[in-house]
């Protein structure tokens, strides 16, 4: 898998969003995606209109928003269709069946009508992606990054987790409905239909305050294994966004190249 160029990889892909991902990823040579956890909607709409260019995926904390309405989600999605990305809600979805098909379908937030993909986590099992294939009005358009590993330190996360969270993900009943893995090493994910998402990458810090670890962008892509690195403050706290989102998506771009260039 880590050799292979995401357009080869497009072919593995089991999900169709995934493959779609893998496309977009080539045709734009971005494998950033960067992290909008911002509180207020005006904010989000001017960051996104200002690194739209350079990104494959928008990730989402919706529940982080003091002013929700249903235009922004509508302003988001027309601006993913202008710049060419997907949006991925990172609700981190870990309950029973019934609950996540309601959380995912209805609510306040109603995320599986604007987001193309969510993140899961896999502890309850194959009921949460029952659950998310029951709240998706179609679920042939959605995908799901499950969670295998953490960025942060101490978390609870074993080997033997990590192992069974691949078990779901390869299993056939699941397998067109997850697009990825969320972890930190590179070989969790062996399937080159899978994409790899790694958050904690940032080129200035090695750390928050709150048990955040990061990464530089080159060590989560060629150490790492990442094919999609999220960065979140590394970019929304610096004070030309747009530049900085330059920055972490050639030295990203740059780092895959070589991964799927080198001899070794
Ligand atoms: N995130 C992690 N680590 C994980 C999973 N998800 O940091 O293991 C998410 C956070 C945040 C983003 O919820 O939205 O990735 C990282 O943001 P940062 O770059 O500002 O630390």
């Amino acid at each position: 898998r880590l050799k292979m160029s995401f357009e080869a990889r497009s072919n593995h892909a089991r999900c169709p969003v995934a493959k779609r991902l893998f496309q977009l990823m080539a045709v734009k040579k971005s494998n950033l995606c960067i992290a909008v956890d911002l509180p207020k909607v005006g904010a989000i709409l001017d960051l996104v209109m200002k690194i739209g260019p350079h990104i494959c995926v928008l990730k989402t904390h919706i529940d982080v928003v003091e002013d929700f309405n249903e235009n922004f989600v509508h302003s988001l999605v027309a601006l993913a269709e202008k710049y060419n990305f997907l949006i991925m809600e990172d609700r981190k979805f870990a309950d029973i069946g019934n609950t996540v098909s309601m959380q995912y379908g209805h609510g306040l937030y109603k995320i599986s009508q604007w987001a193309d993909l969510v993140t899961c986590h896999s502890l309850p099992g194959k009921g949460v992606l029952d659950g998310l294939k029951n709240g998706a009005v179609d679920y042939s358009n959605k995908g799901v990054f499950l969670l295998a590993e953490m960025s942060c330190r101490g978390n609870l996360i074993n080997e033997k987790y990590t192992k069974d969270t691949m078990e779901l993900a390869m299993d056939g009943s699941n397998n067109d409905f997850i697009a990825g893995i969320v972890c930190q090493n590179p070989h969790v994910v062996t399937n080159p239909g899978l994409i790899q998402l790694t958050p904690g990458v940032q080129i200035s810090n090695t750390s928050d305050e709150l048990s955040q670890q990061y990464s530089s962008p080159q060590s989560a892509i060629k150490e790492k294994g990442a094919d999609i690195a999220v960065v979140g403050r590394g970019v929304t706290n610096s004070p030309n966004v747009a530049a900085a989102a330059e920055e972490y998506r050639d030295q990203l771009w740059s780092a895959y190249c070589s991964r799927i260039e080198s001899e070794d």
